[in-house]
């Protein structure tokens, strides 16, 4: 199918001005979507984000205690022949409700993980929630986890999505409709030729019409920040499984196409059995001490399993990299950071001071009754509707997808707008950014007389410890990028304080706050918390963030070679807007080439190899990239010729302005920033055999396309091969 790009009028500022993809109004009028925009001294103020029936504005703020996740409870321990001892859990995901609105407010029906065995902890909490419990992890040694799809009702029977899910996608096609090249089976992008598509409330004819699915959820779990992580354990999207229900309907695929493979090979790596409803991966934690977080990675659905709830935070600690060698410049003595965390055992919901807290921020809209509020229609993204232009298979456009999604309520581990208490001294705060598409700007400014200094990122420490205070008080953050900042309470005077959000209520491109783009409306999304400041009980033995020495960073070796990649915006052919996300590679003429995620994979690091990848990134918006089972150094960033319109010049030119990673972006990473308009380097060195995906994580972009298989060393024995491509290429 032809493309045409989007053309647009854009100011290039230091080559990261905002220009998204939502200028275009919709048909439907300012009622849906952004209304224009009024800059105010440096502040802009934007029209409501549209959302649920619930305004956002009718939630009060700062009535519920922020909840700290406490600890999974492990299953049991198992030696292994080699005499390690792994850790070893059983933990299932279900539906439940949980008061994630002011109490006063509806309970909200959400997805969730939780132990469903304890055996091996004491006061084991076997309960769900969301964000769910935090898996602790000793490094180095591996953990083990039966992973349980138990989306059911009280009968067994299975439980359909909490929120609408398109099939025109490639995606896991469930009910496994022929794909585009005549062949059934699940993973493929179903052909609708011949049948119109309908809202599920005037569906009436399956001859003639299709609407959104209502079937059994699969889901696969993924750790991400996972390193050293066998290809079976890794959540491959396309090894997802459906819960063991009474009522699956023939002619349904019960498990992704990957399953199988995975399932002997787990058997013969671990001696684990899979069976209907689960798959036990197992994780090495051989990566650097850190803070990575769990949640579900099915083709074509991650946007929306992961909105309904299942996540969670996986904290690796000691080896290496871990606290106990960090040292006190003046004593040169191991350094005392802010603690204790939860431990196993502690209760749900916490009775103990916790000095050390992980805190997720996620975006979420609501209905008046509490429910999730996600779209069912496109033309909540841009009007665009099924009789103007149309939609798939008569259009190139799908019926219920959005390009983005921006919640217009915050939602800190599980709650709207928590408080926290602390006390005048220093506290070790572990972010998350786990929205769907927005970028964060955490602007700790509000707060009088902190100082913030942040100690890690994806990978663990940084090289140093960073001075945010000095920098601005602020903090941006990618989709699921990770921060680990020592805050400092200890001169602020005692009251309440918001942290605010700076980032935009729409797609990112760089820039800075209410110069370049407007900031999230203060009202709602431009607050993330509130900090209530108490006197300190007893003195602060922690080490000034400013004398910390973290553990050395050892380079990775010098790369045997340099993969250029494209980043790629596919516009509608028929509509100002896009169609879909995709990556791709650039070939010998600097010319972007697109891939799909059914066609063969292009990166293939030999077993060992240490490559630089390079993000040339051609579209309007800046993508969060994530490579699974590696972390990765940040290289560089370069500026991209543009021309007059500022789209990037074709075949692709470098303009020579080389930007070194931020002090932030030192040490090691799993997520990175690709802004637009610059290529983005990173190197890697992949060294463990086997299927893994490299994608966005922008999650409406990653269900759409913007992701690609990738494989370090040879085809496997009995692998699956990948469908036919629509061109009939494909099966290598
Ligand atoms: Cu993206």
């Amino acid at each position: 199918m032809a493309k045409r790009r989007r053309k647009r009028t854009v100011q290039k500022a230091a080559g990261m001005s905002r220009r998204g993809f939502l200028k275009a109004m919709g048909a439907m009028g300012a009622a849906y979507w952004l209304g224009p925009k009024l800059m105010l001294g440096g502040k802009a103020y934007a029209a409501p984000i549209p959302g649920g029936t619930l305004d956002p504005l009718a939630v009060p703020k700062f009535v519920t205690p922020m909840l700290i996740p406490p600890v999974m409870p492990r299953a049991g321990t198992i030696k292994q022949k080699s005499g390690k001892t792994i850790d070893y859990y059983e933990i299932s995901m279900k539906q439940f409700q949980q008061q994630i609105l002011p109490a006063d407010l509806p309970k909200t029906t959400v997805w969730g993980y939780g132990a469903v065995n304890g055996a091996g902890s004491k006061n084991a909490l076997l309960l769900h929630n969301a964000p769910s419990l935090t898996i602790e992890a000793g490094w180095n040694r591996p953990i083990r986890v039966k992973w349980i799809n138990d989306l059911k009702d009280a009968n067994g029977d299975y439980l359909p999505h909490l929120l609408p899910v398109d099939p025109t996608l490639h995606w896991a096609n469930v009910p496994q409709l022929p794909g585009m090249d005549g062949v059934a089976g699940p993973d493929r992008r179903p052909d609708y030729a011949g049948k119109t598509y309908v809202p599920l409330a005037d569906f009436e004819d399956s001859n003639t019409q299709f609407t959104q699915y209502t079937g059994p959820v699969p889901m696969v779990t993924h750790v991400h920040g996972a390193v050293g992580v066998g290809d079976e354990s890794d959540g491959y999207a396309e090894a997802w499984y459906l819960p063991v229900a009474g009522n699956i309907p023939a002619g349904y695929a019960t498990e992704g196409t990957w399953y199988n493979f995975f399932e002997g090979k787990a058997a013969a790596s671990f001696g684990v059995n899979w069976g209907p409803g689960y798959a036990t991966f197992q994780y090495p934690n051989a990566g650097r001490a850190g803070t990575d977080w769990y949640h579900d990675h099915a083709l074509g659905m991650t946007r929306l399993n992961v909105y309904a709830g299942p996540a969670g935070f996986y904290i690796i600690r000691g080896g290496p990299a871990g606290d106990k060698t960090v040292l006190d410049s003046r004593t040169n003595t191991v350094a005392v950071l802010p603690g204790p965390a939860p431990i196993e055992g502690d209760k749900f919901p916490p009775n103990k001071t916790y000095y050390e807290i992980p805190i997720a921020i996620q975006d979420r809209a609501f209905n008046a009754n509490g429910s999730l509020f996600y779209p069912d229609t496109r033309a909540f993204f841009d009007g665009a509707t099924a009789e103007e232009p149309g939609f798939i298979p008569a259009t190139d456009l799908s019926p219920i997808w959005n390009p983005e999604f921006f919640g217009n309520c915050i939602m800190v581990n599980g709650n709207t707008w928590p408080f926290q208490a602390v006390e005048q001294r220093r506290y070790r705060l572990r972010f998350l950014n786990g929205c769907q598409s927005r970028f964060l700007i955490l602007d700790f400014s509000q707060i009088p007389g902190v100082e913030v200094w942040q100690i890690g990122n994806e990978g663990g420490f940084l090289a140093v410890p960073v001075n945010l205070t000095a920098l601005g008080n602020t903090l941006l953050m990618g989709l699921a990028e990770r921060a680990d900042l020592i805050v400092d309470f200890t001169n602020v005077p005692l009251g309440n304080y918001v942290l605010g959000n700076l980032g935009p209520d729409e797609p990112f491109g760089g820039g800075v706050p209410g110069v370049d783009f407007p900031t999230a409306d203060p009202d709602s999304t431009g607050q993330i918390m509130q900090f209530r400041v108490v006197p300190p009980v007893v003195a602060d033995p922690t080490t000034p963030p400013q004398f910390l020495v973290l553990p050395a960073v050892t380079p990775l070796p010098v790369p045997v070679r340099t993969r250029p990649l494209a980043l790629l915006e596919m516009m509608s052919m028929y509509r100002d807007g896009p169609a879909e996300a995709m990556l791709g590679t650039v070939d010998q003429n600097g010319n972007p080439v697109h891939k799909m995620w059914m066609d063969p994979v292009t990166e293939n690091p030999a077993v060992g190899d240490t490559e630089v990848w390079e993000f040339y990134n051609t579209t309007a918006d800046a993508h969060p990239m994530h490579v699974h089972e590696v972390k990765f150094e940040v290289v560089s960033r370069e500026g991209l010729v543009l021309d007059a319109n500022g789209e990037v010049v074709q075949p692709i030119q470098l303009d020579g302005v080389i930007t070194p990673p931020e002090p932030w972006e030192t040490g090691f990473k799993d997520t990175v920033i690709a802004y637009p308009g610059q290529v983005t380097r990173i190197r890697a060195q992949f060294s463990n055999p086997g299927q893994f995906v490299w994608h966005c994580h922008i999650v409406e972009h990653e269900d759409n396309e913007m992701m690609r298989p990738y494989r370090i060393g040879p085809e496997q024995p009995g692998q699956p091969m990948p469908a036919m491509a629509a061109d009939g290429t494909g099966g290598g």
